[in-house]
């Protein structure tokens, strides 16, 4: 009685590996694995989650921004990362989770976000060493997610990236200024890069031979390069741009290797990586407990909004079915 069920499944199967072998993309309506699914229903929440909590260290500074024209362009980037959490959070729903029930295994800590999120911003040029390099490795690490095999996290991705972009150069742009200003902010620029860089490399994600996901999602194109491959990339990309700035980036280690065009860099403090994972790090309850208050101060709004939609939705339905009588 079994057979004609397998045989469906094969070919729901056979269908989804075609898809993906002629680079097509998957999309909602399409039949996808329940590992597929549950891949990207995890890496989709956990980058939303990041845009969300990533708000809060730069969200610290905008009172304190130095100009009207700093405080406008600090706004301008934190409403956009409050932007791309909803993008995000839209493309979850498409595979059937409600961004309530993913809030709440956020604040549950059944859900992460990204590690970088948890450090604290001390200084004005922290918001400046964010954009460059926190942004810069994000830029890294999403543009080949634009071509990720499931539609709606893809087109998501087209839109933060361009953000993303204008978000690292507002970044460095301030870092420029502060280099040419006095020894004092110069001071200030390089001790937040002294205390950004490492965190910024462990935003790749553990090494190839310790990451547990990477082979499965670059089977199934969620990833389109490794977790090495990447953070390879970021400091390749880096290493000028420090230069021209006239930083140090606190790697003694750190040297271009000619025979291979890229820099050699030294080893990361994977133990710190992992307890600020397992919640230890400077800033990961503060973060989670500003969350979670966001989260239940604004549940009056969406309570009306929903009622709101409801009443709007009823009187368009009764209006259609007026017209239609
Ligand atoms: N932090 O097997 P893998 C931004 C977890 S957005 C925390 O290698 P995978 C914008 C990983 O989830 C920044 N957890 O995992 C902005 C997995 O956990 P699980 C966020 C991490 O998924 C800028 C476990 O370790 N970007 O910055 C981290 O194949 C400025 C094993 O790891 C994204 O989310 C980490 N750093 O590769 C906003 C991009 N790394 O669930 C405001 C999309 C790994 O198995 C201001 N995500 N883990 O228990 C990805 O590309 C991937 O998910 C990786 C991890 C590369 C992050």
């Amino acid at each position: 009685m079994s057979a004609p069920v397998d045989v469906a499944a094969d070919e729901l199967e056979r269908g989804f590996e075609a898809t993906l072998a002629a680079q097509r993309r998957i999309e909602p309506r399409d039949w996808m694995p329940e590992g597929y699914r549950a891949t990207l229903v995890r890496q989709i929440a956990q980058h939303a989650h990041s845009e969300i909590i990533g708000m809060q260290p730069e969200g610290d500074w905008l009172l304190a921004a130095p100009s009207l024209r700093r405080k406008a362009v600090l706004l301008a980037k934190v409403q956009d990362e409050a932007g791309h959490g909803m993008y995000l959070y839209a493309a979850a729903e498409t595979l059937g989770v409600d961004r309530d029930d993913l809030t709440d295994r956020l604040v549950e800590g059944r859900q992460k976000y990204s590690s970088i999120f948890n450090y604290p911003t001390l200084t004005y040029a922290d918001v400046g060493v964010i954009g460059w390099l926190v942004d810069g490795a994000a830029i890294c690490n999403q543009v080949p997610l634009c071509r990720s095999s499931y539609g709606p996290y893809a087109r998501a991705m087209v839109r933060i990236c361009k953000e993303e972009s204008f978000h690292q150069r507002q970044g460095y742009e301030l870092l420029l200024t502060m280099m040419r200003g006095t020894d004092e902010q110069r001071a200030m620029v390089q001790d937040a890069v002294d205390r950004w860089w490492w965190p910024s490399l462990m935003m790749f994600g553990p090494p190839d031979t310790d990451s547990p996901n990477t082979a499965r999602s670059m089977a199934w194109g969620i990833k389109r390069h490794t977790n090495d491959e990447l953070r390879q990339r970021f400091v390749d990309m880096t290493v000028p741009q420090a230069e021209f700035l006239g930083v140090t980036l606190p790697d003694p280690e750190l040297s271009l290797d000619p025979a291979t065009g890229h820099h050699r860099f030294g080893a990361i403090d994977w133990d710190e990586f992992r307890r600020v994972l397992a919640g230890g790090g400077p800033c990961n309850a503060e973060r989670i407990t500003r969350r979670r208050a966001a989260r239940d101060d604004g549940a009056w709004v969406r309570e009306a909004a929903a009622a709101h939609a409801a009443k709007h939705g009823a009187a368009h339905a009764a209006k259609q079915t007026g017209r239609t009588a």
